[in-house]
């Protein structure tokens, strides 16, 4: 093939994401290649760049035909399903690929695969990147934002095109090296993390301002949309006033009404939460929202279980609640709670990757990442501005809780976070995200927590020790036998 009709860069994989992303790519004046194992697809996409275009977007039907159009050294993205997928279209493309090639699998792949990619193409010299990819198809068609890690010499053979394709804000492109090895998937795995926090505690703001506040949908389309113009202007706040907007198209009424109650998932979140618990980081905003998930799943169990507990006598709290309510302090305290609920559950994600960073060695930049998450991505949020400046002021900050500028915050906010958390658990009304953002809160905030007590009761049954608060090393007591011995305490309430 003539060199000068060769493509800057290919694309494998042309589902809902590679898609979007080669049109992307083209649009952007990168000459692309794309292939798919389904062939169809290929034809659908040169179909969309004719129509959406005309961009310079090559259809190729085989493995070889496909990477011998690509200059050389060759970058390749592929966006294929995660796990095996990627390893069937790897064999089929290295076959033809040259040392000093690169692959970039841009799925929300497991980072260990990656970690183990990296190795195995390592051997015929090839480059890898792992590249976490966010935004949705919306994002990948105008602009997401892009997590690559593994190969450095990788990434700057596609930086031109990645800065050029994804989301642009007011400090720069979306995207920057984030660290060897599988540090991209784990970054995109942690922001999904995060992802899975915001939504829920979004929607617990809706449970509490629609049945203790007894806000319309309309209502509450309004509050959301002015709370996107205020601290909390983000994305998911966005679309969230939106849902309200739309009325059911089969039946009378509003659609979110008519969804069904059950919250379906890819994996992330999980992989977050099982992270968090491998390297000790107290993560439990993040778990909680996994953990409604599976119950929000448990949906006749759930009907059965208001059906036997309302039998049982359990009775509704939600109407006397209800009634005592002032509606505009309540609509400002659940605005108050729910950003500060957000401050502890990023901090919780930041703290995760912290540890990994650590672990790997990756050297994350954790002021850059929230940069990069400022667009593009789907929590994308002028707060995301805030959390890189803290980080730039102290790039060593334990937590984000003990930022002077969001430590003040959190204080100003918390006797509101206090009463919305106070009025849904009288309304019987459960807000297990924000419960968990102000436990953490309380619990991280306090000098001395009650874990005395829990190493005295380890050291009484399984002799495992203790340290003392007025001098150094490990002690053991027979607490048992001094009990017994002691006579202290008997009676004390006779
Ligand atoms: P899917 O995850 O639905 O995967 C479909 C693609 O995988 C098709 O191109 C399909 O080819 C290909 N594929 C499969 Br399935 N098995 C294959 C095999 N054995 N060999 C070769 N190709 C195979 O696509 P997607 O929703 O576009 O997502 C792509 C990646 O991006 C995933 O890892 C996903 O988790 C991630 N992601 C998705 C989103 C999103 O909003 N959808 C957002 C962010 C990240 P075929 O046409 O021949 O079956």
């Amino acid at each position: 093939m003539d060199a000068s009709t060769l493509s800057r860069i290919g694309l494998a994989g042309l589902a809902v994401m590679g898609q979007n992303l080669a049109l992307n790519i083209a649009e952007k004046g990168f000459p692309i290649s794309v292939y798919n194992r389904t062939t169809s697809k290929v034809d659908e996409t040169l179909i969309r760049a004719q129509s959406e275009g005309p961009f310079s977007l090559t259809g190729q039907y085989s493995p070889r035909d496909f990477v011998l159009s690509i200059q050389r050294p060759r970058s390749i993205i592929i966006l294929v399903k995660a796990g095996n997928p990627v390893d069937q279209t790897i064999s089929a493309l290295t076959e033809f690929m040259e040392p000093g090639d690169t692959i970039i699998d841009g799925g929300n792949e497991w980072y260990q695969n990656t970690e183990r990619r990296i190795q195995q193409v390592s051997d015929k010299g090839i480059l890898y990147l792992g590249m976490g990819v966010s935004g949705g198809e919306e994002g990948a068609r105008h602009g997401p934002s892009l997590m690559p890690g593994g190969s450095f010499e990788a990434y700057k053979n596609i930086e031109s095109v990645l800065k050029s394709v994804a989301a642009q804000v007011d400090d720069g492109p979306c995207v920057t090296y984030i660290g060897e090895g599988g540090s991209g998937n784990f970054v995109k795995m942690v922001h999904n993390g995060i992802e899975y926090g915001d939504m829920q505690l979004i929607s617990e703001a809706y449970d509490v301002l629609k049945n203790v506040g007894g806000l319309s949908n309309s209502e509450l389309a309004e509050i959301f949309g002015e709370w996107n113009r205020g601290e909390l202007e983000s994305f998911l706040i966005e679309i969230t006033s939106d849902i309200f907007k739309v009325k059911d198209n089969l039946v009378d009424g509003d659609l979110v009404d008519k969804i069904l109650d059950k919250t379906g998932m890819k994996g992330t979140g999980k992989w977050t939460v099982q992270q968090a618990a491998e390297l000790s980081v107290a993560a439990p905003t993040i778990a909680a929202s996994l953990d409604c998930r599976y119950l929000s799943g448990l949906k006749e169990e759930r009907e059965s279980a208001a059906e036997i507990l309302k039998e049982a006598g359990l009775e509704e709290e939600v109407g006397s609640v209800k009634s005592g309510v002032d509606k505009k302090r309540l609509i400002d305290d659940v605005r108050k709670a729910l950003y500060a609920s957000k401050i502890c559950s990023y901090a919780q994600g930041m703290n995760l990757l912290r540890a990994k960073s650590v672990e790997k060695g990756w050297d994350l930049d954790f002021g850059e990442l929230a940069r990069i998450w400022k667009g593009g991505c789907i929590i994308r949020a002028v707060f995301l501005d805030r959390i890189k400046k803290a980080y730039q002021r102290n790039p060593n900050l334990a937590s984000l809780v003990v930022d002077p500028e969001f430590a003040r915050e959190m204080v100003q906010r918390q006797a509101a976070w206090r009463r919305v958390v106070g009025l849904a658990i009288s309304a019987g009304i459960s807000t297990p995200g924000m419960c968990a953002s102000l436990a953490y809160f309380d619990t991280y905030r306090r000098a001395r927590l009650p874990a005395n007590l829990v190493q005295a009761q380890r050291d009484l049954f399984g002799a495992h020790t203790y340290e003392r608060t007025d001098r150094p090393g490990a002690f053991h007591t027979e607490w048992t036998k001094l009990a017994r011995k002691s006579n202290a305490g008997a009676g004390a309430f006779s």
